[in-house]
């Protein structure tokens, strides 16, 4: 006995991650549905590598009547037009988008890290996703402030053009492709050429110099982890087409040495601790590919500060930064809410 699942925006890079995931974790469902907009209509999706294909239907002629979730990944856009008509039906719907993050009624959920605030979803039917960069980072994070108190985090981001859309991923190609063949780079997707270079710039600016994708961190951490901490964040898109990087500095409240904190990291739920003084002893993006783990190297500590640390954080941002993180959700929906499924 399973559930009846919708995923919208089955046609983006994050809507096919998540069938990859619901089919890789063999995800308990009774019947699928596969949404986009009117564009994609009648397309045929994978579902992973079952063999089993979907035809893509209309999103905005979806009756949401009688299904138990819907997996969105659909944009704020459409998130805004849809969610409510969905959660409305019944259809608890867990949002990718950014629109519902910091509704006081909407929880936003990182499984291994605040799985009980779950319990507050009905009051609108919404759980939200966090951003790619966030999710990473909390995962890291929690142990580390279970077992000695964070005060203060220092992030510098060094984030894949995934993050971006198809268009961002389609851009880096192109852009070095002609570079090689002595053709102009011509920016339209990014504000500069990304091939070759690094752009220290995601999503709009806001009054204080900040941009949005800096201000998520701060307050997406602070709603999923604890209010207390404090973030500032430098977000900068790097040439890599998926995996985003994290360089993360942290003072603690309490002592907490390198040793320590590699041995809670190497027990942490979703981490995966690969730390080795020698070459190639680290993981970078590339390996991350595909992975479900939040992969963490170079941990250290600071001596500039008291108990402070340092390290290096990677993760698939389409993965455990969207689509995998969506699923452990409708998992832990399921576990704590739904019932159903054996
Ligand atoms: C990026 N983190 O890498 C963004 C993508 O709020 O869900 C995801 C934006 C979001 O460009």
């Amino acid at each position: 006995m399973g559930y009846r699942v919708v995923v919208a925006g089955a046609t983006g890079n994050v809507g096919r991650e998540m069938l990859n995931i619901l089919a890789e974790r063999e995800f308990p469902i009774d019947e699928l549905a596969v949404l986009a907009s009117a564009r994609s209509q009648g397309d045929m999706v994978d579902f992973g590598e079952t063999g089993k294909q979907y035809k893509v239907q209309n999103i905005d002629h979806f009756d949401p009547t009688g299904w138990d979730m819907a997996l969105f990944a659909i944009g704020s856009e459409g998130s805004k037009l849809h969610a409510p008509r969905f959660a409305a039906a019944g259809c608890t719907v867990i949002d990718n988008a950014s629109l519902y993050r910091m509704d006081p009624d909407v929880p936003l959920i990182v499984p291994e890290v605040n799985p009980e605030a779950i319990d507050g979803y009905k009051k609108r039917n919404i759980i939200a996703n966090p951003n790619c960069s966030t999710a990473q980072m909390v995962v890291a994070l929690k142990p580390l402030h279970d077992a000695a108190k964070i005060k203060r985090v220092v992030v510098a981001t060094y984030q894949s053009v995934s993050g971006a859309g198809k268009a961002g991923m389609d851009e880096l190609f192109e852009q070095s492709r002609n570079i090689f063949v002595g053709d102009p780079a011509t920016p339209s997707k990014f504000t500069k050429q990304i091939a070759f270079n690094v752009i220290p710039h995601i999503d709009s600016f806001l009054d204080d110099g900040s941009t949005k994708e800096e201000w998520k961190m701060v307050v997406e951490t602070k709603k999923i982890l604890d209010p207390k901490i404090k973030v500032t964040a430098t977000c900068v898109r790097v040439p890599v087409f998926v995996g985003h990087s994290e360089a993360i500095n942290i003072e603690f409240e309490d002592e907490i040495s390198a040793a320590q904190a590699k041995s809670i990291l190497r027990e942490a739920p979703g981490v995966m601790l690969i730390d080795k003084h020698e070459d190639g002893g680290y993981i970078t993006p590339i390996e991350c590919v595909g992975e479900f783990a939040t992969f963490i190297s170079r941990v250290r500590e600071d001596s500039t500060v008291e108990n402070g640390l340092s390290l290096w954080c990677v993760s698939d941002n389409l993965r455990k930064g969207a689509a995998l993180n969506a699923v452990q959700i409708a998992e832990l929906l399921g576990r704590r809410h739904l019932k159903k499924a054996a």
